[in-house]
């Protein structure tokens, strides 16, 4: 009882297990609402350590991230290193080029540091005097019953610390999740894709960037996928995602250039023979996760953000993104529910899994298309599709991606949105179709044609149909 009652005139403790990117934006939420806030992460300061060429180098913040960036003041601070990209330049395999604009004028993503935002972010936390940044602490295991967490120190020493609230960034491969796998109603699905990517740098030329640097560049070709963003240093990052096995394939600098002849001829001259021969052996391909799972809270112990709570795979470019607006709804919550764990977690959960889980679902979709029929021509018929609907009716077909990418309607609503749209285009297109019908019908039966000279023209007609169909 004397230790409850010393408690509540105490701010209560809050470790966030994980300082990447959620984590360490997350440290900067809890302190902000004055809890005493205990960060831990494996790795050692990466604003001190040498450079480590971990995952992706650059990422793509849209309107949900630089939101959450707001709310704690890092929102400026972020954008004016990141790179504005207005819109998708694609690539055709024969080296014709592309812009298809992301919206209107002052609609634009941006390519930012991944790297230079998680330094930031720690550095924003550590400038609240109630957060301590534990660097070199592996969380090794923890107990749901009593909120006791075992950490290993880089020198092997372990340490036990307890804390009112665990909260689990600690990304796709989550150490505070196994406790929840223990769990009686705990659902959790993994799905590996068959791709896996990897990552070379095209460097400037002539002390310029290689290609337009405000784009999102994009080079479609069904199976085999690559997608470049500008950095801040004048190179481009290439990503490029390909079936593992066919990076198998691929195992001579000679096989590497055959394999670039073929499918992105344009990229060679500007990555260099010889740096892409180096480059492509650098690593290995890397493998891409889709995780899923609910609910996201244990009691009033423990709750999973970021990709701990949700990885999704790169295919929408919204996997940061999501994890950041994860901060967001659970700062409202907070608010709404007077910072009583014991409710906003369970509403946290009860909020947050169906937009989740809808991006989650989408991002794998959007992969599946890209992989099935996206080619270069593929790709701009539908996105001029999308943007001429929306031009001629814009209160009504709002494109997928920009209310995903544009907007924080909810992810789930954006889906049943776009589902409710597609609706009404079918409609729209039956309906002039059908009035096309009778329209015809009714002109020639009120002007009948002489049937002879009809004949001929309708069997072409049905040549012409038949050669439309797909084989
Ligand atoms: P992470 O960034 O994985 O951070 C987890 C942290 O926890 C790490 O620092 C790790 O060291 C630490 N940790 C792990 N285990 C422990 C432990 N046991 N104890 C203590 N600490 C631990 N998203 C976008 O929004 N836009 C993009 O354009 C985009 N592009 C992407 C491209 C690729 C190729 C990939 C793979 C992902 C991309 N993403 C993108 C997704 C984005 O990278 C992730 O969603 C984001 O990094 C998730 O952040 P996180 O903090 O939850 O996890
Ligand atoms: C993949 C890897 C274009 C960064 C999805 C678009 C991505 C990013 C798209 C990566 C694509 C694909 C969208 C954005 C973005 C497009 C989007 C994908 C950033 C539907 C660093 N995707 N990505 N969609 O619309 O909404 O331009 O690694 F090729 S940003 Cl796959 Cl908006």
């Amino acid at each position: 009882m004397e230790e409850s009652a010393s408690r509540s005139d105490k701010k209560k403790v809050v470790a966030v297990v994980g300082g990447g990117l959620v984590g360490a934006l997350n440290a900067c939420y809890f302190a902000k609402r004055g809890f005493d806030v205990q960060v831990f992460e494996t790795r050692e300061d990466i604003r001190k350590a040498k450079i480590v060429k971990g995952r992706s180098i650059n990422l793509a913040l849209s309107h949900r991230g630089r939101s959450a960036l707001k709310h704690v003041g890092m929102e400026d601070k972020i954008v004016s290193k990141g790179i504005p990209m207005h819109a998708r330049m694609i690539h055709s395999l024969s080296g014709k080029q592309s812009p298809i604009p992301y919206g209107k004028k002052g609609q634009y993503i941006l390519s930012v540091d991944r790297a230079n935002l998680n330094k930031e972010l720690l550095t924003e936390a550590e400038t609240y005097p109630n957060t301590t940044l534990n660097f070199g602490r592996k969380l090794q295991d923890w107990n749901a019953e009593t909120g006791l967490m075992t950490f290993i120190r880089s020198d092997g020493s372990e340490e036990e610390i307890q804390a009112d609230l665990i909260v689990g960034c600690d990304g796709a491969f989550s150490a505070i999740r196994k406790q929840f796998l223990r769990r009686s109603r705990f659902n959790f699905s993994q799905t590996y894709i068959p791709h896996g990517y990897m990552e070379l740098t095209m460097p400037p030329i002539n002390g310029e960037f290689a290609m337009k640097p405000n784009y999102l560049h994009i080079w479609p070709r069904n199976t085999f996928m690559m997608i470049a963003l500008p950095n801040l240093d004048k190179t481009f990052t290439c990503t490029l995602f390909m079936p593992f096995e066919e990076f198998e394939k691929i195992t001579t600098g000679d096989e590497v250039i055959e394999f670039f002849q073929k499918y992105f001829p344009d990229t060679i001259p500007l990555i260099g023979v010889d740096a892409l021969k180096r480059d492509y052996f650098r690593l290995p391909g890397q493998a891409m996760v889709s995780v899923k799972c609910t609910p996201y809270h244990i009691g009033d112990k423990c709750v999973l953000m970021g990709d701990a709570a949700h990885a999704v795979v790169p295919f929408y470019g919204q996997g940061m993104n999501a994890g950041f607006e994860d901060c967001i709804v659970f700062e409202e919550i907070m608010e709404q529910f007077n910072e009583d764990f014991s409710a906003v977690l369970p509403e946290y959960t009860r909020v947050r899994v169906p937009d989740d889980h809808a991006i989650a679902d989408l991002a794998m979709y959007n992969y599946i298309e890209m992989r099935a029929h996206v080619n270069s021509r593929w790709f701009l018929f539908r996105k001029h599709v999308d943007n001429f609907l929306h031009a001629i009716m814009p209160k009504t077909i709002i494109p997928l991606y920009t209310m995903v990418t544009f907007s924080r309607i909810r992810y789930h609503e954006a889906v049943k949105r776009w589902h409710w749209q597609d609706k009404v285009i079918n409609r729209g297109l039956l309906f002039s179709a059908t009035g096309a019908v009778l329209g015809a019908s009714y002109l020639l039966a009120k002007n009948p044609p002489d049937i002879t000279k009809l004949t001929v023209p309708v069997e072409k007609l049905w040549s012409r149909l038949m050669a439309l169909r797909t084989p």
